[in-house]
């Protein structure tokens, strides 16, 4: 039985999801609710170990079939041992990117048949959706900036632009269809401005 609620945050590379996740869950332990923080692909031991083969820059090409089962893999095992836990427990669970980042970088990225990536989420999910998902929107190349001052990029960071732009278009696709569960968060703002605009939406849920 689900008690907790679970939020989800989405975007392209660098939007600032993992900077804006700090502030969400300093405002929901302001509000007394216990956060568990976490985050796709990772969030428990194995998952992360199955992160680091999809981040990693691997000599052998991971096939899309590969990427794709490895990310459901990884979420398999995190549903089981680490959201759904602490949801029964009635502690609110934050992650950084679900399942919205298949539909997005698999699916749109990659163009794997979305409803290929349907079945596996009624599989692996059982019916697990976020409450509410946050999804940070910014041109490609901002985003890429932002991620580039951190360093060397990843195996996704290194795909083309082509590649990030149909990220971008299916995620806002995805809100078009899903628009109770998925806000669109304008990233281009200051991160004052971004954080008043968190503030708003999670202040109808507390
Ligand atoms: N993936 C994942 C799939 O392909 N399928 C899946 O199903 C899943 C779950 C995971 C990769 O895996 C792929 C997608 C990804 O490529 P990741 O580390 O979770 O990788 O994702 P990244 O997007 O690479 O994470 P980043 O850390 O790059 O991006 P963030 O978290 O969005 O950005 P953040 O917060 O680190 O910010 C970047 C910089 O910008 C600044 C921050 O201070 C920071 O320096 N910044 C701002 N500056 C000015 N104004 C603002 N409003 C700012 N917001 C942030």
């Amino acid at each position: 039985m689900k008690k907790g609620k679970f939020i989800t945050l989405e975007g392209g590379e660098g939007v600032g999801k993992t900077t804006n996740l700090s502030f969400i869950r300093h405002f929901l332990e302001n509000q007394g609710i216990s956060v568990v923080v976490t985050r796709e692909p990772g969030g428990t031991k194995l998952a992360e170990k199955l992160r680091q083969l999809l981040l990693e820059n691997q000599e052998e090409t991971i096939s899309e079939k590969t990427e794709l089962l490895l990310m459901f893999a990884a979420r398999a095992q995190h549903i089981n041992n680490v959201i759904n836990p602490a949801l029964e427990r009635g502690d609110w669970v934050l992650s950084d990117r679900f399942t919205d980042a298949t539909y997005a970088y698999q699916g749109g990225g990659r163009n794997i048949d979305t409803s290929l990536i349907a079945w596996l989420e009624q599989f692996v999910q059982s019916g697990l959706q976020p409450d509410l998902t946050l999804l940070f929107d910014a041109p490609i190349e901002l985003g890429m900036q932002r991620a580039k001052k951190r360093g060397s990029l990843d195996r996704f960071e290194n795909e083309q632009l082509a590649f990030f732009n149909q990220v971008r278009k299916a995620y806002l696709h995805r809100a078009q269809q899903n628009s109770e569960r998925i806000k669109i968060i304008d990233a281009t703002q200051s991160l004052e401005n971004v954080e008043k605009n968190i503030q708003q939406l999670l202040i109808t849920m507390v």
